[in-house]
């Protein structure tokens, strides 16, 4: 579903605000995270509108999900030693605050910050 304000992601994927893209192609684009919180802190995201979260684009597009965690683990290859955190904050109460699914790469030396 769409809504009439575009996001900042949009906005991004249309060249109207700039950004540090790492990778693009028909359906997805990455780029680098505004306010890293992590030494390798990027941010894959399907050009589609449709999908707000990650729950929806797994309900609606499970092919495109699929294509997303692909991108990051190359991604994380290309960018640090090819492990990493994946993150789809989803929801407003789990932080979530740019509606347009995405997913976190978190890469380059995280063994400090493990959740568990
Ligand atoms: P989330 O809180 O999960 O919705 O993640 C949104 C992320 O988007 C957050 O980590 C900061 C990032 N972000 C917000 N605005 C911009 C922007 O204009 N450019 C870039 N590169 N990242 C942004």
């Amino acid at each position: 579903m769409t809504t009439s304000e575009p996001t900042i992601f949009e906005r991004i994927i249309a060249r109207e605000i700039p950004a540090d893209i790492v990778h693009e192609t028909d359906t997805v684009i990455a780029f680098r995270d505004i306010a890293p919180k992590a030494p390798v802190h990027l941010l894959v995201v399907p050009k589609t509108a449709q999908y707000r979260n990650v729950a929806e684009l797994a309900a609606g597009d499970p092919g495109l999900l699929a294509e997303v965690v692909a991108v990051a683990q190359e991604l994380a290859r290309e960018h640090a030693d090819g492990e990493f955190r994946l993150v789809f904050n989803t929801g407003p109460n789990a932080g979530q605050t740019v509606f347009h699914v995405h997913a976190h790469v978190l890469a380059g030396g995280l063994a400090e910050g493990t959740l568990a």
